[in-house]
């Protein structure tokens, strides 16, 4: 049988950024290929940072664009947003009963987020929320899941809670999911902080590629890219993040190696680097961001589409939800 892949991102943000473009999205694609592909916009997730209600609307069709706008493909792949196939809630609700609390309190990412708000800021759904994360992908039977390093640790939950049900209700209630992380992009850094995540809700923007910005403001935050001391051009990580980070970029852009890359600049200045590199980004960036630009300006197009991966995506979902009520003991709903 065709295996299941499952993504999302939350609409956290009016663009996304280039690294969630290199971690997630370009694998999301070319995975459409060879397997049965289902990607979200998690905006039930994103209430857990307590958005504004029209920015929280318009980022969702946002970001929905942004998907179709750099390939997925609605003709192959489900694309839907996460709060009209109510099965995800439910699902998190019986995964909440199987999780630790010393295991949902080890989360990095929770950790974080709940240090950056302090306690009084911190809501429960933000210490819940890799439990509605493993629900999203235990629902489609999920085998395989693209994201960037950061995401490990909670897939590393969901694979745990997945074989704890199928421990205790038998092989089968649920699939086991497996992480899909292409090491050379699996963490893009800040431009300004080679050191730091590149990241939707940046403190500073200058260090944030977005794939919607104004193609010269995104050429600007290249050329003024922290880069190191000494003047060669060369891939190390420790001595030299900035430049090995513009040269992850370049390369995954441009399709040349980090190795040719690193011969092709031999003898020339950072300065070269960072100038060619933002023709490269821009030439790249420019017809994902037109064809994003125009889904996001016939949102009753973008909403049709989103309503068909929903009605199916649903459908799906009430099957895994069948499976595992019934494993677990609950009644059937006879009225359904
Ligand atoms: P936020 O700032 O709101 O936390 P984010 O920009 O970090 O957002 P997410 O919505 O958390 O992005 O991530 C969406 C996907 O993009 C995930 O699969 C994540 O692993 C990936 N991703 C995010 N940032 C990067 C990055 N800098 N490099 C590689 N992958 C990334
Ligand atoms: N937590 C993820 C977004 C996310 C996700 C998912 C990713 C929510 N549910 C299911 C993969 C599979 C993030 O990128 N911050």
């Amino acid at each position: 049988m065709t295996q299941r892949v499952f993504s999302a991102m939350q609409p956290t943000s009016d663009s996304l950024q280039l690294g969630n473009y290199l971690g997630a999205l370009v694998q999301w694609v070319k995975l459409q290929d060879t397997h049965d592909a289902i990607y979200s916009v998690v905006d039930l997730h994103a209430l857990t940072v307590s958005p504004e209600p029209e920015l929280l609307r318009s980022r969702t069709r946002a970001t929905a664009a942004q998907f179709l706008a750099a390939g997925v493909d609605p003709d192959r792949s489900l694309c839907f947003v996460q709060s009209h196939v109510p099965q995800h809630a439910e699902l998190a609700w019986i995964l909440s009963t199987f999780t630790g609390m010393g295991e949902a309190g080890r989360m990095t990412q929770f950790k974080d987020k709940s240090a950056k708000v302090g306690e009084s800021g911190t809501n429960v759904g933000l210490f819940t929320y890799p439990i509605l994360m493993a629900a999203d992908i235990l629902l489609y039977d999920t085998n395989v899941v693209p994201v960037g390093e950061d995401q490990r640790q909670h897939l590393e939950l969901s694979r745990d809670l997945a074989q704890r049900l199928n421990g205790r209700f038998g092989d089968g209630t649920v699939v086991v999911p497996e992480p899909h992380i292409v090491k050379s992009t699996a963490k893009i850094y800040d431009l300004q902080d080679p050191t730091a995540k590149m990241s939707k809700s940046a403190v500073s923007p200058k260090g944030t590629i977005e794939i919607l910005e104004d193609p010269k403001k995104v050429a600007k935050n290249i050329k003024s890219a922290t880069t190191d001391s000494g003047s060669e051009i060369r891939f190390d990580r420790e001595a030299k993040p900035g430049v090995a980070n513009l040269l992850t970029i370049y390369s995954a852009l441009d399709g040349r190696s980090v190795e040719q890359l690193e011969a092709d600049y031999e003898g020339k200045m950072y300065g070269h680097l960072k100038v060619d590199l933002a023709d490269v980004v821009v030439e790249y960036l420019t017809p994902i961001r037109e064809a994003a630009l125009d889904w996001i300006e016939s949102p009753d197009r973008l909403d049709e589409v989103l309503a068909q991966g929903a009605a199916k995506a649903s459908a799906l979902a009430q099957g895994t939800l069948d499976r595992i009520y019934d494993r677990l003991g609950l009644v059937p709903a006879l009225h359904r």
